[in-house]
């Protein structure tokens, strides 16, 4: 059995596995009240951010490493055009950007409005890291004038890694969803498996509450 522990970028893959239709287990990390707390956790990722993957003796950390992890595992599958359709270039961009350009920034700038002490919230850090992000968004922005889905005319992995940044920005930092990123986001979120994944993540469900798409 597959097992997910955490969600926040968890929730990625959760929404690969209800896509794919592989039965998983998904196991709580509360972060807030410690990690250090939570010692079966920390035996898998001794670094202690969420998520991780549990699948036989493969035992992985990353979002987009667990979901390239699963679709090489138990694909093929839709979801990832294979290396030689010309949607493989954009796919693999996106997927890739939803993290490293888009989360990975935008994260930064959400824990220090949370959890940075009072003083060091306006940092030079954080305004470079929602700059990075906001220049980034550009090329998803650029992306949806000329399809419905990053990779596209079909919903990939690379739309599962994007539209999650943009609903961590959006719900952690007031980011507006406007124009054809807000309708975007929309589609997305009325997929049925986006809907099942949301009912997995009682964290994230508690957390987005009225404002979750399609809720
Ligand atoms: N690039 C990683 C980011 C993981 C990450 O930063 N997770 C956050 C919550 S969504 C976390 O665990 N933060 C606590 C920490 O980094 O110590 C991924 O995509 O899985």
């Amino acid at each position: 059995m597959i097992t997910v522990y955490g969600e926040g970028r968890g929730f990625r893959v959760v929404w690969l596995l209800e896509e794919m239709g592989l039965p998983y287990r998904l196991r709580g990390v509360d972060l807030l009240a410690g990690v250090e707390n939570d010692p079966e956790f920390l035996g898998l990722n001794p670094a202690g951010f969420i998520p991780a993957l549990v699948d036989g003796d493969a035992t992985m950390v990353e979002s987009i490493a667990i979901m390239e992890y699963l679709i090489a595992r138990y694909g093929p599958t839709p979801l990832a055009p294979a290396p030689h359709d010309p949607a493989f270039p954009a796919y693999q961009q996106f997927l890739h950007l939803g993290e490293a350009g888009l989360a990975a920034s935008i994260y930064f700038v959400i824990v220090s409005q949370m959890l940075a002490p009072e003083g060091e919230r306006q940092n030079w850090g954080a305004r470079k890291a929602l700059e990075v992000y906001e220049s980034r968004l550009g090329l998803v922005t650029r992306q949806l004038a000329r399809a419905p889905y990053m990779a596209g005319e079909s919903f990939t992995a690379a739309d599962i890694s994007v539209a999650y940044a943009l609903l961590l920005a959006h719900m952690a930092c007031n980011i507006t969803l406007e124009g054809a990123e807000r309708a975007y986001v929309d589609r997305v979120a009325r997929r049925e498996a986006f809907q099942r994944a949301l009912d997995a993540c009682h964290a994230t469900r508690g957390w987005w509450g009225d404002r979750a798409p399609g809720r």
